[in-house]
C-alpha cells in the first residue's frame, strides 16, 4: 500500500505462460506419490495417469460462469509474482520468495459470532461439501493496477447461509492466521497484526462475494492467500483478505487492518470508485498488469450489479 513507481516492464515478459510451468514441481511429485500409493498404482504407465490424475487440483470444476468477464487473462505468472501479502514483505516480489514457510494444510476456520450455527471445520472436508465453480473476476488494487484472474472457489453466501446468522448479525469480520513462525513478516510491527477485513453483511451476502480455494485450475499458490482467501471483486485489493482461519458475525461494524493503519486513506468501504481520490494519487485510471498504456477505472471496478448495495450512501464519505 505504499506509494510505488510500477515498472512498466516487471510485468510484460511472459504474456504467454506454457501450462507445464503453471505446476509447482515439488507439490506435483509429493502428490503424485501419494496418489501412487493410495491407488496402489506401479509401472510407467500407472506413473503417466497418476501424473495426469495429479497435475491441477480443480481441472474438472465447470468452467463459464454468468460473473465472467471476457477480458485477456492476466498470465499465471505474474498473478503469482506480482502480490501484496505483507506477512511475506512488502515489496510485490517477496510474497512469492517468501511465502515457503506458510503450512495450508491441515487448516482449520473457525465460524462464529452472531449465528445459530458457531462451527469450525478442516478445509479439505469444507471443499468437499462445497460446490466449486470457477469464475473470471477483475482484481483492482488500491495502487492502480489490476489483474484477471480465473478464480476456483464458491459464494461467500453459502458460508453465510450454512452459519445462519442471527437478527443481531450485521457485519461479517474475517482473521488472518496469525503465526509469525510461518508468517515472519509478522515479526515486525509495520501492520496490527493478524490482518482482519470486515464486510456489510448485505455486501458479503451478495453473488458476487467469493471465497477462493484455487486459480488457475490448481490450488491456491502460499502467495495468493492459500489455503482460502476473499475475493470481492467490485472493492479494491486490500478488502480481499487472504489465509483466512476466521469468520466471525457481529453487530457492529468490525476493524480493518488498513483502517487502522491510516484511517484518512482507507475507509471501511473500500469501493472501487474513481470519483474519489486517494489522499495521495488519483484512482481516475489503472494498470492492467501486463497492458503498457493505463485504463479508465470504472465504477465498482465495473459490477453495476451491486449499485443498489449502496443508494442513499455517500460515497465521497464512505470511502
Ligand atoms: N492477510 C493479508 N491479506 C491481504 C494482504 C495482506 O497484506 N495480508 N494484502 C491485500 C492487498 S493490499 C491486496 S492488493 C491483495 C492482493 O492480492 P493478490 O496478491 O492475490 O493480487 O491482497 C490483500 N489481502
Ligand atoms: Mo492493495
Amino acid at each position: 500500500m505504499l506509494i510505488k513507481i510500477i515498472d512498466p516492464t516487471a510485468a510484460r515478459e511472459h504474456e504467454v505462460t506454457p501450462q507445464a510451468l503453471y505446476l509447482d514441481r515439488r507439490r506435483l511429485m509429493a502428490s503424485t506419490a501419494r496418489s501412487m500409493i493410495a491407488a496402489g498404482v506401479s509401472g510407467v504407465s500407472g506413473l503417466m495417469s497418476s501424473m495426469a490424475f495429479a497435475a491441477k487440483a480443480y481441472e474438472k470444476v465447470p468452467k463459464g460462469s454468468p460473473f465472467d468477464t471476457n477480458e485477456a487473462l492476466t498470465p499465471f505468472k505474474d498473478v503469482t509474482s506480482y502480490n501484496n501479502f505483507y506477512e511475506f514483505g512488502t515489496d510485490k516480489g517477496d510474497p512469492k520468495i517468501n511465502s515457503g514457510s506458510l503450512k495450508p494444510r491441515p487448516w482449520k476456520i473457525t465460524v462464529d459470532g452472531e449465528v445459530e450455527k458457531p462451527t469450525s471445520f478442516d478445509i479439505d472436508d469444507f471443499i468437499k461439501t462445497q460446490k466449486l465453480e470457477e469464475r473470471i473476476y477483475r482484481l483492482r488494487c488500491v495502487e492502480a493496477w489490476s489483474m484477471v484472474i480465473p478464480w476456483i472457489g464458491f459464494p461467500l453466501a453459502d458460508v453465510i447461509k450454512a452459519a445462519r446468522p442471527t437478527r443481531k448479525a450485521k457485519f461479517v469480520a474475517f482473521t488472518t492466521l496469525l503465526d509469525p513462525v510461518q508468517m515472519p513478516g509478522q515479526k515486525s510491527k509495520i501492520l496490527d497484526w493478524p490482518y482482519t477485513e470486515g464486510l456489510r453483511l448485505d455486501e458479503a451476502s451478495h453473488p458476487l462475494a467469493f471465497l477462493a480455494v484455487g486459480l488457475y485450475g490448481d490450488m491456491l499458490p502460499n502467495q495468493s492467500g492459500a489455503p482460502l482467501r476473499l475475493v470481492v471483486p467490485w472493492k479494491y485489493g486490500f478488502k480481499s483478505i487472504k489465509s483466512i482461519v476466521k469468520i466471525t458475525f457481529t453487530s457492529t461494524q468490525p476493524k480493518t487492518t488498513w483502517n487502522i493503519m491510516a484511517p484518512d486513506e482507507y475507509g471501511f468501504y473500500s469501493n472501487v470508485n474513481p470519483n474519489v481520490d486517494h489522499p495521495r494519487w488519483s484512482q481516475g485510471k489503472e494498470r492492467r498488469i501486463g497492458e503498457l498504456f493505463k485504463r479508465k477505472t470504472l465504477m465498482f471496478n465495473g459490477y453495476d450489479q451491486v449499485a443498489s448495495l449502496y443508494t442513499g450512501l455517500d460515497l465521497k464519505k464512505n470511502f
